[in-house]
């Protein structure tokens, strides 16, 4: 399979790892958007959340507490972002899912909030009712 993060979990391409487990790995991204920013990823290939059994997302998500813990500790920060895109449109560039650990710092500059402005009740309570019909 020519996926990137498959061959970084086959040790084919070097990583800077910071924790593996049986079934998952977590290295540093190699584009950071602020220091210490990493990865954590389930070694089983799946593209992204919609194609994700519970049990691989499970450890998982353990695995990013236990990271996320790890960088607080050890960077002394106390704000960080959780980010996981799926999709093109979510800007998702390597279709293997990973979870995103971005330390955050007074002043970094790093962005991720946006302007809060009230939405139609109307509208919201219409997508309220299709996303519960549909098992949300
Ligand atoms: P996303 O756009 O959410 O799919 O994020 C992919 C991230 O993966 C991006 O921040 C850069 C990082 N990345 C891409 N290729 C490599 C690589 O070969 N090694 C490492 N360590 N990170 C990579």
């Amino acid at each position: 399979m020519d996926c990137i993060f498959c061959k970084i979990i086959a040790g084919e391409i070097p990583s800077f790892k910071v924790h593996e487990d049986d079934a998952t790995l977590a290295f540093m991204d190699i584009n950071p958007l602020t220091e210490g920013h990493l990865l954590v990823l389930p070694k089983r290939h799946v593209t992204g959340l919609f194609d994700t059994d519970e049990e691989t997302l499970t450890a998982t998500m353990a695995a990013v507490r236990k990271v996320a813990l790890a960088l607080k500790g050890s960077l002394g920060i106390d704000s960080m972002n959780l980010l996981q895109a799926n999709g093109p449109w979510a800007a998702q560039s390597v279709p293997h899912l990973h979870f995103h650990l971005i330390p955050r710092r007074e002043g970094d500059g790093a962005g991720m909030d946006w302007p809060l402005k009230p939405g139609d009740m109307d509208a919201i309570g219409k997508l309220r009712e299709k996303i519960s019909a549909a098992g949300g």
